[in-house]
């Protein structure tokens, strides 16, 4: 048994050498519940935490296919499949050249805390491959993706695993991967979520993590009688999370001033509205340009090579990446004024920046908890298959506010401390609480 949280990431650290963000994830977790699990030996006495930081099943395999000069591309395809101790496993799948195994395994860790915070039958997985769409045809994205599949296929299926999409991975890419599912397996199933409204899709889905990122956002800022109304919003990122995050706080009353993407960032102290949110949409995903047209076209500051996070605002909403605020960043926020950073992304905090977010006593709501409204929608999506019918628009996005409001809730429950709220304590004991109790009732799994 181990008699701190060093000891046990000594074994973490020995077991998965090299993997930086998987250990992050971890100790993260691990400090959290740490008080939680001396007074609850139960879970150490079954070796929970040795269990629940091991992947049932690691997938990695090659991924051949052929660029339109007619050469022979190989890349890297992978898939954890976590933790299936709730329901089949569940997460997206990124395309980006930065992917590896450890950070894989970070995210379908996170994933199950997640995906038990929800409310729904979902376990955790990622996958992905170090494949780079920026800049490849059409065409080639389709044959990168047809080979994918033609591997991934024979280990998931909707009672199974069910994949969707993450950074590098939307609907374009969704349709390729459902298509060359359906031909290798003669079925329609929902095996995918994430699909177009054609062809089992759910509505919402597409807009699902960024507003629920700012419902989470408006039910933290609630506790202290604030509301987004009139505020100065820094958002990261200019993708799927970032664009409909920025919607939702127009539609809300706060004002956008920063976006971003790998290059740089943009702040336009106006506000993007939803005309500027227009162009934006049309840039990334059809012209799939860079957020630097943004500058030009309207006569902004554009931030080359840098984060957005020394712009003054009062709430921050990172919807980028891992890692992409520091703790100097952190204390730039609050010397400038922001009281609450709702995370859009996955681990977008180093753990420096979550400390000083903490000893300030901001709100502080994390990836795990805000930005889990993208995977709910995505279990409305299944559910929506398996019945095969179709929600309204507006039935979709009461459940989603309703989960939303719920994981606050858990958060609340398990993260109070006195007058303030961990919200990360909070998201990591109840998200915690509901697998390892299924893993018991499980037996030896
Ligand atoms: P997209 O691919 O649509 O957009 C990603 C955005 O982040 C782009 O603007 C991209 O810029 C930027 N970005 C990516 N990597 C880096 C990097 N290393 N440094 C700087 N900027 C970077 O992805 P999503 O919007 O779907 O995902 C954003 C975040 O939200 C990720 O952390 C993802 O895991 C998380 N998330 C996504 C969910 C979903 O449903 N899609 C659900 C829950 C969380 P560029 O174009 O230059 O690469
Ligand atoms: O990180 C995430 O929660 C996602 N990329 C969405 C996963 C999903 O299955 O919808």
């Amino acid at each position: 048994m181990y008699r701190s949280v060093n000891e046990f990431m000594d074994t973490v650290v020995a077991r998965n050498p090299g993997e930086k963000e998987f250990h992050q994830a971890i100790r993260e977790v691990i400090e959290s519940l740490w008080d939680f699990l001396q007074e609850h030996p139960r879970y150490m006495h079954s070796k929970i935490l040795e269990r629940i930081v091991e992947p049932e099943r690691v997938l990695m395999f090659r991924v051949p296919w052929t660029n339109d000069r007619g050469e022979v591309e190989v890349n890297r395809g992978f898939r954890v499949e976590f933790n299936s101790a709730i329901g089949p496993y569940k997460g997206g799948l990124r395309f980006h050249p930065s992917v590896n195994l450890g950070i894989l395994k970070f995210l379908g860790f996170e994933q199950v805390f997640k995906n038990s915070l929800t409310t729904l039958p979902m376990g955790g997985g990622k996958g992905g491959s170090d494949f780079d769409p920026k800049g490849k045809s059409d065409n080639e994205v389709m044959r990168f993706c047809q080979s994918f599949m033609t591997e991934l296929q024979r280990h998931i299926g909707p009672d199974t695993d069910v994949p969707a999409g993450d950074i590098g991975v939307g609907g374009r890419e969704i349709g390729f991967l459902f298509g060359q599912y359906k031909r290798l397996r003669n079925e329609f199933t929902g095996v995918l979520t994430g699909k177009a409204l054609n062809w089992g899709g759910s509505l919402v889905r597409p807009e699902a993590t960024g507003y629920g990122t700012v419902y989470f956002a408006k039910e933290v800022l609630a506790t202290r009688d604030e509301s987004l109304e009139g505020k100065t919003v820094a958002i990261s990122g200019s993708g799927n999370v970032a664009q409909h995050a920025t919607e939702k706080v127009i539609e809300l009353g706060g004002k956008v001033v920063t976006l971003s993407d790998s290059n740089g960032s943009i702040y336009d102290p106006d506000g993007i509205d939803t005309e500027k949110l227009e162009y934006i949409m049309h840039l990334k995903n059809v012209e799939r340009g860079r957020i630097k047209e943004y500058a030009a076209k309207y006569d902004v500051e554009y931030w080359e090579n840098e984060r957005p996070w020394k712009a003054k605002c009062d709430v921050a909403l990172p919807c980028a990446t891992q890692n992409e605020i520091n703790a100097d960043e952190a204390q730039t926020l609050i010397d400038n004024g922001c009281f609450c950073v709702t995370e859009g992304a996955n681990m977008p905090s180093e753990p420096g920046a979550i400390d000083i977010y903490l000893e300030n006593k901001i709100l502080y709501g994390p990836g795990k908890a805000a930005n889990a409204g993208g995977v709910s929608v995505s279990g409305l999506e299944m559910s929506q298959n398996s019945m095969r019918i179709n929600w309204t628009r507006e039935e979709v996005d009461t459940r989603l506010q309703n989960i939303m409001r719920d994981i606050h809730g858990q958060c609340v429950k398990y993260g109070e401390d006195g007058e303030f709220v961990n919200y990360m304590r909070g998201a990591n004991i109840a998200g915690f609480i509901k697998v390892a109790d299924s893993m018991l009732d499980q037996g030896v799994v």
